[in-house]
């Protein structure tokens, strides 16, 4: 693994500059993907081979591909809960809840549903899920407002077992043996994440404007997400916005992002500080160097 010494000299200054940067900060992001949570044996959304049975993870995290087959979205979001499950918080998730509880002006936006932060010991009050999670469950039916957070259960229904067999060929669940609403009985039950086309929890999004526009944010850290998914993707910007600077953590550094390949132009405009840190490789290793 990468160590102090074995670094390259612009790399050790690189680090040495966001250090001091760190500790001058006073107000500090992180936005977080799956890229954090890849080190943890979780898939990536555009990594190799897609999340399950070489779906297109896009196309199944719609509520349209829910209403067309809920047997099959089910068993994608059963075995995702069951590897989530199953799967431990890597040293990233801890930095970033070390951090969080030594900073209360630090906040950390996740795009995960993977619940590891949590399982980190992450401060709740300083970890935001934008798109829900794997362990929330919310009820179809129009007339109930059922929701229940944490449920852990698995499987959910005896037929979703098959879910994690992902060597066993698909089998389509009937719908009478899908999660049903405890509450109003009659209702289909969903993931609680939040699709492709639905909006965020308004409650998530009014918190994250709430902290960037109650002060400046010095730093937002972007940590294993490629930052292709908005409106979260548009925190990014919107330090930068503000003048803050950007750290990004990625085994896939896109090096046009970073300050030395601006024009002349764009260096003195508002997005002067695009990204002014890159530290290329694993974030479980590289977060905890970063953060100590
Ligand atoms: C909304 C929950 C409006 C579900 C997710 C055009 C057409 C249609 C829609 C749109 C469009 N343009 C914009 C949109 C809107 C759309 C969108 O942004 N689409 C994109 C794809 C173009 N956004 C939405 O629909 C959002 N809602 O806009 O609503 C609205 C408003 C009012 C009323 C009605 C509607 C909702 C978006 C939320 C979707 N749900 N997840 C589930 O998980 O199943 S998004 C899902 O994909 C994840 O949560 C995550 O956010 C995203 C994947 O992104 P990443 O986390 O970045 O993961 P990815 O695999 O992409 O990248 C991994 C990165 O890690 C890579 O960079 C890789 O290099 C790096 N990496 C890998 N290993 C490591 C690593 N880095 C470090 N270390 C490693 N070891
Ligand atoms: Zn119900």
């Amino acid at each position: 693994s990468t160590q102090p010494e074995t670094m390259t000299a612009s790399v050790a200054a690189s680090l040495a500059s966001f250090h001091a940067y760190l500790r001058s900060s006073k107000r500090i992001l992180a936005l977080v993907g799956a890229g954090l949570s890849a080190s943890s044996g979780l898939p990536t959304f555009r990594g190799t081979g897609g999340l399950w049975r070489n779906h297109d993870a896009m196309e199944l995290a719609t509520p349209e591909a829910f209403s067309n087959d809920p047997s099959l979205v089910w068993q994608f979001y059963s075995a995702r809960r069951a590897a989530a499950l199953c799967a431990m918080p890597n040293k990233a998730h801890y930095a970033l809840a070390e951090l969080a509880k030594c900073m209360p002006e630090f906040l950390t936006l996740t795009q995960n549903v993977d619940g590891l932060s949590t399982r980190a010991n992450h401060p709740p009050d300083q970890l935001l899920h934008l798109h829900g999670s794997l362990f929330s469950l919310k009820c179809t039916s129009f007339y109930c407002d059922f929701q229940e957070d944490n449920n852990f259960t698995h499987p959910l229904t005896p037929a979703l077992a098959i879910a994690s067999e992902v060597s066993a060929p698909y089998r389509h669940i009937q719908q009478a043996d899908l999660p049903h609403c405890p509450k109003c009985n009659t209702g289909l039950l969903r993931p609680g994440v939040v699709w492709f086309g639905e909006p965020l929890p308004w409650r998530v999004v009014q918190a994250a404007d709430d902290f960037i526009s109650s002060g400046k944010v010095d730093l937002i850290l972007v940590i294993g997400t490629s930052g292709t998914v908005y409106p979260a993707a548009g925190y990014v910007d919107r330090v930068r916005m503000q003048g803050g600077k950007v750290a990004v953590f990625n085994i896939d550094i896109d090096e046009s992002d970073s300050e030395d390949e601006l024009s002349e132009v764009e260096s003195t405009g508002s997005y002067a500080n695009r990204t002014t840190w890159t530290f290329e490789g694993d974030a479980a290793e590289w977060v905890p160097i970063a953060l100590e």
